[in-house]
């Protein structure tokens, strides 16, 4: 309509960025096509993905220059770094981003136009990086762009997977997986670093040798891979900081095998290749369970020991080996106990290496390392088996034993008050390494709690879970060290999830506040209060909503096929398929809706609110029950979306690969969004704050962020239901004893008696939530559903005043000021990396 084309035109001329630029757009023009010509051979008649590498690889140098810049000032400066080591960092796409972070979106988009192309339709041809799996790896993402922003000193260093996070696909409405052959056009937002290589050794023996007449401990690995640095240049917005994110590839040590090769050996000629490759080339698609597999910890250690090498080279290069002022220049966050073979490595390295005394480089790794903690599930805290530890690393495997030594002696004299059966069963439930609690013949090492003896801060990710870390799932240590446990809320960049995935809202609020300062000082947004209730300004925030949801509509078209009504309720849920995350009560809602329109006269009908429910999400390979909910989703999909007496008012949508660029498009577009999980288990989320951000009402448990997004925006204004975290051990406990709601029975009854088809299929469904004499149901489903469905009535009730809607959506994006990664950051930066910021000169 008319107010969403004058919204559009005023978000073309209050471009957010600082950089509008009136110069010419002829010599980018000039560069993209010579881009296209010399790099590519094309000439003239240019798809919109050849439109994406020419633009792409123009935009290349002026982040390499901004790069270049801020390396020269650092290395002048040397500041203290904070490195963030994580195996995950799952960036998205990266033109946009770029563009408007280094302000040259004006002259970009202005070329693009010059040639005939649409920025927007030419970003759309760029492969995301999904180099992770969800929150935790798209956390370490929206860090980087937060520290690069703040012009802080740091860097993140990870895994240049070959295959990242698989693709997604539905097959008669069953989960199939692809592979995410990601690399095959060439990555222009990555730098080859031909001179930085570092050995990475596995397996083999350990010896004690006298060394210049020192006792020295040798370790002679049985295999060698090399560690190939790429640099992934990590723009920051409104500054000239370019920071850097350094990804390994692992390549074999000899090209290959001449010898065998001429001796007519192919096969093993080839194999030192494949070994060392095998090593980058995939990413596990687990996110709750960890992967017990020996390539999976190999991963880890291979990232940590050519991360903890090439920090230490560049320290040695200026510093010489004063190795004890390392603490002082460098410091590390271990992004979940992934890389918490790091507290062995760094040991190995100051003492078998540099030649330091254990307790001096136990001093200097204690300092140097941090630890956050991403979840509570038990299941989902890594322990490596001690065998396999042994076998692929041999030496840390006896460092982790002399620390454990040395931890539990220090434990015994710190808890020499206790009686001393009661001591030694402490110092047994805290022992790094303790047996199996299924096997007792298998030892294992926790990595958790190596993780939290080995450093300085240990930190939850929203209020709620860090009192879980300190009062349950680590209260032995917060008990020991109280002043190491620590909250820092996650926060997302406003950058990607407000300013530039929804420039519409951006240029409104930009126009309401009188600039566009928000960007980078989200607590300005609060200013948008003052607006919430004024039917002017809620007319052209509700312009821009339907502008986005027009724009999900399409892409729903484009999928599925079919037309939805845009006047409908958009309500959202998108997050790995999980039973805690309980897309399930979800879908048993859906379908009480469905029964309910059915029972209705066609006149009572219309008096309904009608939605359009969106689920995406995707499954681990090996998590059956989850994938069996995703069937669940598309089996009621076909159903009700199909029913001619109720698809005008409700459908349900299963979205398949759901990854960062869906949630880009479909999170503006979202006007209910559903974090539902059971309380208690949630250790944050962040899409809650993304949803928040674009001025979407939030359907939820009191749990993770949840909590923190209801208290910014007033409780009143979100729809909260369900039992508390504290309720949930009795309960569980109850469990058996529970009377189910009728309404529940009911539906257990439908799908078990086929009302969705493939009713074998689902009876592990069912039997999951509903045999409460075994004491199923461990999520509570049936607990909440009541709850559940009386603030969905609500919801309808409130949709119903538009005017009450609009003003708590305003009140949302005004409440959303806390959750910036920015914020998050300059937590991180005082109270646990002592960094500050170094800003180059322009
Ligand atoms: O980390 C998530 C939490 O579930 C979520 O609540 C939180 O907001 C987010 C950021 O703090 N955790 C994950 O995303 N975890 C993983 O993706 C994962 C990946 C590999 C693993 C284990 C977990 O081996």
């Amino acid at each position: 309509g008319r107010s969403a084309l004058r919204v559009q035109a005023v978000a073309e001329a209050e471009r957010p960025t600082a950089a509008k630029s009136s110069a010419s757009a002829e010599p980018v023009t000039h560069d993209i096509t010579s881009k296209l010509k010399y790099l590519f051979g094309r000439n003239g008649d240019y798809t919109n993905a050849d439109a994406y590498q020419g633009t792409a690889w123009s935009v290349r140098e002026k982040l390499i220059d901004s790069f270049n810049k801020t390396h020269e000032h650092w290395k002048k400066e040397d500041p203290k770094f904070i490195y963030y080591l994580s195996a995950e960092f799952l960036m998205g796409r990266s033109l946009t981003n770029t563009v408007y972070n280094l302000g040259i979106e004006g002259e970009y988009g202005a070329a693009l136009r010059d040639l005939g192309y649409q920025m927007e339709k030419v970003a759309d041809a760029e492969r995301d990086a999904a180099l992770g799996n969800g929150g935790l790896g798209r956390l370490a993402a929206c860090f980087l762009d937060s520290m690069a922003t703040l012009d802080l000193p740091g860097w993140g260093y990870g895994i240049r997977y070959k295959y990242g996070m698989f693709k997604q696909g539905l097959k008669n409405g069953y989960q199939v997986e692809m592979p995410d052959i990601w690399l095959t056009k060439g990555n222009p937002w990555e730098v080859k670093r031909d001179d930085i290589k570092f050995e990475v050794g596995f397996g083999g023996r350990v010896e004690r040798k006298k060394v210049n007449g020192k006792e020295m401990t040798v370790w002679t690995p049985s295999e060698k891979v090399v560690a190939q640095a790429y640099d992934n240049p990590i723009p920051g917005y409104a500054t000239p900081t370019t920071s850097n994110l350094r990804l390994w590839d692992a390549v074999p040590i000899h090209e290959f095998d001449l010898g065998a090769f001429n001796a007519g050996d192919y096969d093993r000629a080839m194999l030192e290749r494949e070994r060392a490759e095998g090593i980058s080339a995939v990413l596990y698609p687990n996110d709750s369970t960890p992967e017990g597999k020996e390539l999976r910890l190999k991963q880890q250690y291979f990232f940590v020991c050519a991360s903890l090498q090439d920090v230490m080279s560049r320290f040695r290069a200026v510093h010489g080996s004063n190795w004890e002022a390392l603490p002082e220049k460098a410091c590390f966050q271990l992004n979940d106990t992934h890389p918490t073979i790091a507290v062995a490595e760094l040991m190995r390295l100051l003492v078998d290496v540099e030649g330091l005394e254990w307790d001096a480089a136990w001093t200097i790794t204690t300092k140097c390392l941090n630890y956050t903690n991403h979840t509570v599930m038990p299941e989902a805290l890594e322990k490596w088996p001690v065998k396999v530890m042994a076998k692929m690393l041999p030496r840390h495997m006896e460092i982790i034993e002399v620390i454990n030594e040395g931890w539990t002696k220090w434990l015994g004299v710190h808890l020499k008050d206790l009686k001393s059966e009661e001591r030694a069963q402490k110092i047994a439930a805290m022992s790094i390494i303790h047996a199996n609690p299924w096997n007792a013949d298998e030892m294992l090492v926790n990595m958790a709690y190596l993780a939290v003896v080995g450093s300085s801060a240990v930190n939850g990710v929203a209020a709620i879970h860090s009192n879980i870390v300190k009062d349950e799932i680590l209260n032995d240590f917060y008990q020991i060290f109280p002043s190491k446990f620590q909250n820092k809320t996650n926060g997302v960049t406003p950058r990607r999830w407000l300013a530039w995935c929804n420039p519409e809202l951006a240029a409104l609020i930009t126009e309401a506040l009188g600039s566009s300062e928000w960007i980078n000082d989200t607590e300005k947004l609060a200013g948008l209060r003052a607006f919430a209730s004024d039917p002017a300004f809620q007319a052209k925030w509700s312009a821009v909503k339907k502008a986005k949801k027009a724009k999900l509509a399409e892409l729903i078209k484009k999928i599925h096929g079919d037309d939805v009504n845009q006047n409908a309720l958009f309500d959202i849920q998108i997050k790995r398929i999980h039973e805690y995350k309980r897309q399930y009560l979800n879908v048993l809602s859906i379908i009480w809706r469905y029964k309910q329109l059915k029972k209705m006269t066609p006149e009572q009908r219309k008096a309904a609110v009608p939605r359009v429910c969106v689920i995406g999400g995707k499954a681990a390979s090996a998590y059956d029950m989850a994938k069996r909910i995703i069937r669940l989703v598309t089996a009621v999909g076909d159903v009700i979306n199909k029913d001619p007496e109720t698809k005008d008012y409700l459908r349900l949508y299963f979205l398949p690969d759901y990854n960062v660029s869906l949630a880009e498009t479909i999170i503006p577009a979202a006007e209910l969004s559903q974090h539902i999980s059971t309380a208690g288990t949630e250790a944050s989320g962040t899409s809650n704050m993304k949803f928040q951000m674009n001025g979407c009402l939030i359907i939820g448990t009191w749990d993770g962020a949840n909590i923190e997004i209801a208290e910014e925006t007033g409780v009143e204004n979100v729809f909260v239901f369900g039992v508390r975290a504290e309720e949930i051990n009795q309960l569980r406990k109850d469990r058996k004893n529970f009377k189910t709601d009728p309404r529940w029975d009911e539906l257990m009854k439908d799908i078990e008696g086929g009302m969705f088809g493939d009713k074998d299929y689902f009876k592990p469904l069912v039997d999951s939530v509903n045999n409460m004499k075994v004491g199923n149901d461990w999520f509570l489903l049936a607990n909440d559903f009541a709850g559940y469905l009386a603030a969905q009535e609500e919801v309808d009730a409130t949709y119903k005043d538009q005017s009450e809607w609009l003003r708590r959506s305003i009140m949302y994006t005004a409440g959303s000021g806390k959750f910036s990664s920015d914020r998050t950051i300059r937590e991180y930066a005082e109270d646990i990396w002592h960094v500050k910021p170094a800003r180059p000169s322009a």
